[in-house]
């Protein structure tokens, strides 16, 4: 069976897009649809690619069964599916089940906030057991990230005009997947992202702010750190970016304290609140 991580034929791609083969021709000879050739010459279609031009031409999806899409599994199923993957350092599959989930209809903040994330919670438990825990979570977070870039093959691009979010982990945190699902969830709802990735001192994160015209900045603190530097360098950070929304997440983000009276700082939760709070300006 074809699977969303793999190739399909003109003709598969033809019959997912609900037009004639000969169309399909068209959009690949005026380049709206990227072909790979097989070593034997065989014209190729990546499904991701099939994907976002749906999206894009706004058509819908005729036989969704070439994708492989499973039907909705349960969260929990899923969670166990991802977390197995992960372990076994199956990245196709962490691919396959995210993507499969993602085109039934969760969204990226749901994916994040549920099964990316407790399955590395899960993996964060490792080391204390396994001598080989530490690589296999490092293994993981990079199998992790790619499956979520592949997401982002599959998201709508940001329209012309589109706001631009800018943002990543605070100096000294090393954590690559928060701020990388961060500004997933922030393209989901319409904006155009720049992530900077982990440990980026607040003054390149406000040079490359300025640069970009950015009207939101976020950061995730995921790594250890000093909650009374850190709640200060917050504050100092909003008011130099001041109007720009800054909005500061992540899982050490509640030992910043209430921060209270800072006009331009938001502090949702979860990736779903986020993706709630980015509708608004997107
Ligand atoms: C991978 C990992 C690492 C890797 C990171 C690799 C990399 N480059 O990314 C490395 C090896 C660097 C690492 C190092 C350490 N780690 Co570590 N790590 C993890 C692990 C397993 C996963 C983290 C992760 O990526 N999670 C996935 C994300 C998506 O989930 P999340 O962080 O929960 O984020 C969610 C929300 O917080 C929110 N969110 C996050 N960011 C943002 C931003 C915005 C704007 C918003 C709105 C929301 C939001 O949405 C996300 C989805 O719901 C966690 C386990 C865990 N429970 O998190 C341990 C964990 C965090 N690490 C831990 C430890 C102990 C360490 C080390 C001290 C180990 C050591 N002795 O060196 C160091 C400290 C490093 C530091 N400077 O802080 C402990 C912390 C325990 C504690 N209470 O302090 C944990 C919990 C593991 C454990 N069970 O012991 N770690």
């Amino acid at each position: 069976m074809t699977t969303a991580s793999q190739y399909l034929s003109p003709r598969q791609a033809a019959r997912l897009l609900g037009a004639s083969e000969s169309s399909l021709k068209r959009w690949v000879d005026a380049g709206d649809l990227a072909i790979r050739r097989t070593a034997g010459g065989h014209r190729r279609i990546p499904a991701t690619e099939v994907v976002r031009f749906a999206r894009r031409e706004g058509l819908t999806l005729q036989d969704a069964g070439l994708l492989g899409r499973s039907p909705p599994a349960a969260g929990r199923r899923l969670t166990a599916n991802v977390t197995r993957a992960l372990l076994d350092g199956d990245g196709d599959a962490v691919q396959r089940l995210l993507l499969s989930a993602h085109l039934d209809g969760m969204p990226v903040a749901a994916l994040a906030d549920g099964p990316l994330r407790l399955a590395m919670e899960e993996l964060g438990r490792l080391w204390l057991s396994d001598p080989e825990g530490v690589a296999r979570e490092h293994h993981a977070t990079l199998l992790a990230m790619r499956a979520a870039e592949a997401l982002r093959n599959v998201l709508p691009a940001p329209r012309p005009g589109a706001p631009t979010a800018v943002g990543g982990g605070p100096a000294g945190d090393p954590y690559l997947l928060p701020s990388l699902l961060a500004s997933l969830v922030l393209q989901e709802a319409g904006w155009r992202t720049v992530d900077l990735g982990p440990d980026t001192p607040d003054a390149a994160l406000i040079a490359a702010a300025h640069r970009h015209g950015a009207t939101l900045v976020w950061r995730s603190y995921t790594g250890e750190l000093e909650p009374t530097a850190a709640a200060k360098d917050l504050a100092t950070l909003c008011r130099r970016m001041a109007p720009c929304r800054v909005v500061a997440g992540g899982w050490r983000a509640h030992l910043l304290g209430d921060l209270d009276g800072i006009a331009n700082l938001e502090r949702p939760a979860t990736m779903t609140d986020l993706a709630a709070l980015a509708r608004t300006g997107a």
